[in-house]
């Protein structure tokens, strides 16, 4: 029996929070993407750390360019350990001139120049994460899996179809699972020689190559020697090709969901894709929870809306005539005889009083939420957004892409941005 025992204690998990976001612009324009909101009242981050927190692994960093306001207070208030526990959620940022050597250069780098920040902390495994994926993984099996197979490197590993599989970083193993070659996103012409014999139940969903899900364990000083000893700055396109032959890199196949929501269009179908009648992305479970900030908010109120396939959070106050298929979050006000398809409202940081929606009204300005008769479609209001009365915003992919102030249509689907104010009779 190998030394299993509290292996979760000595691991550490480094989740990386991002690079320079432009994929998820303009949800990343005034915060770090860690700190995008997603499903009605979570943070991206949440998705990673919830993950960690229920495989018992505890001490954590989050990577990220730049360390905004709310990463900083969303870390702060959710994740506060008991005094006793030596467990932290620390966030460790980049420089924030771009030019700067200081910027992360990429995922390997990132934790390159983070390494002197945990090198005092007593650990013997690194779990490197991303943070842009939507999935519920136990890492205590991956971490058993690793220790029975005396591996230096651990990767999971996702089998997908030949269109997913010029995304991803490819690998192919021997009999032990063992990774014996790797390519960093293969063209259309070079995945012929990449298939993997993935099992039946795989191989009739023609799910045939085997893909690297960006999840890593490294032994602490195989990850710091090979660090030390490569100059490249990514992990898929560098340090994973020049470790293959030189140490012992297992591949640790997974098979339940996981998406990646790490661009506009993603995002907004994973978040939509949780209104379905049975999602693939578990909220509802008792052994994995996600984990949030608690916030004690009032429960959510609906007057006279007929609502399909809505995923409705606390604090909401609905007057609509009609909800269809979407996700609406924490404190969102919405007006009479509006109705909403196919969206994801991110909601309201705090309520405004009836006093201060007189003010605003007063000065022309819609009060913080959506108006009455309003017509919205496949679209994401970032937060603190003020849809007036009458206005129509339906996107698809006839519209083609621009920017605002206030809005950006990319992939057809209109967002609206953090603080917009979109007045009475908008149309977008
Ligand atoms: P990509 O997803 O293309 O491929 P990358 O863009 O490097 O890889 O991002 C990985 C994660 O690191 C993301 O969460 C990203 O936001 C974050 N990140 C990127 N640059 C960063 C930086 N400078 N600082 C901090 N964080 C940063 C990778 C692998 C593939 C694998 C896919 C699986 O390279 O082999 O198949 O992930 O999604
Ligand atoms: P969440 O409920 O999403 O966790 P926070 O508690 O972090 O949100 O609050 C979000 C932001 O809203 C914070 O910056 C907070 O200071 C701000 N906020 C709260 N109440 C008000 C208010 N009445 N006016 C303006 N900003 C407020």
């Amino acid at each position: 029996m190998k030394n299993l025992d509290k292996a979760h204690r000595r691991t550490l998990a480094l989740i990386l929070g991002g690079g320079r976001g432009t994929r998820l612009h303009p949800l990343t324009e005034q915060r770090s993407k860690p700190a995008v909101p997603v499903a009605g009242k979570y943070r991206l981050v949440d998705i990673p750390i919830s993950n960690c927190l229920n495989s018992r692994i505890n001490k954590i960093y989050v990577l990220t360019q730049f360390n905004s306001a709310s990463l900083n207070r969303h870390i702060k208030n959710s994740y506060t350990f008991d005094l006793f526990s030596r467990g932290f959620v620390d966030i460790l940022a980049a420089e924030q001139t771009v030019d700067s050597s200081e910027w992360y250069q990429g995922t390997a780098d990132a934790v390159r120049q983070s390494f002197q920040h945990f090198s005092t902390t007593d650990h013997d495994y690194v779990l490197i994460l991303s943070g842009d994926q939507l999935y519920q993984m136990d890492f205590q099996k991956m971490l058993e899996d690793h220790v029975n197979f005396d591996a230096d490197v651990s990767i999971a590993t996702i089998p997908v179809d030949a269109e997913d599989a010029t995304g991803f970083g490819i690998m192919k193993t021997d009999e032990n699972d063992n990774i014996t070659s790797f390519i960093e996103k293969p063209n259309a012409d070079q995945l012929k020689d990449w298939t993997s014999e993935t099992g039946d139940k795989m191989k009739s969903e023609g799910r045939n190559y085997l893909a690297s899900m960006g999840i890593y364990l490294f032994n602490k000083k195989v990850l710091r020697d090979l660090l030390s000893e490569n100059e490249g700055a990514d992990f898929g396109k560098n340090i994973i090709p020049a470790s293959i032959g030189k140490y012992k890199i297992n591949s640790y196949q997974y098979e339940g969901y996981w998406t990646d929501i790490g661009t506009i269009s993603s995002f907004h179908e994973a978040n939509l894709d949780l209104t379905n009648n049975l999602p693939q992305f578990n909220l509802y479970d008792n052994e994995n929870s996600i984990f949030t900030h608690a916030r004690m908010l009032p429960p959510a109120k609906v007057v006279g809306t007929s609502l399909e396939n809505v995923v409705l959070s606390e604090g909401a106050i609905c007057h609509a005539s009609r909800i269809e298929h979407s996700v609406i979050g924490i404190r969102t006000r919405i007006g009479r005889g509006s109705n909403i398809y196919d969206t994801y409202i991110m909601g309201s940081d705090y309520y405004e009083t009836i006093e201060d929606i007189e003010e605003f009204n007063e000065k022309g300005i819609p009060a913080m939420g959506i108006g009455e008769r309003c017509n919205i479609k496949n679209a994401i209001l970032d937060k603190n957004v003020r849809i007036g009365d009458d206005v129509r915003i339906i996107g698809s992919s006839s519209l083609e892409e621009r920017e605002t102030k206030a809005y950006k249509i990319v992939d057809g689907i209109v967002v609206v941005k953090k603080d917009a104010i979109l007045p009475n009779g908008t149309v977008i």
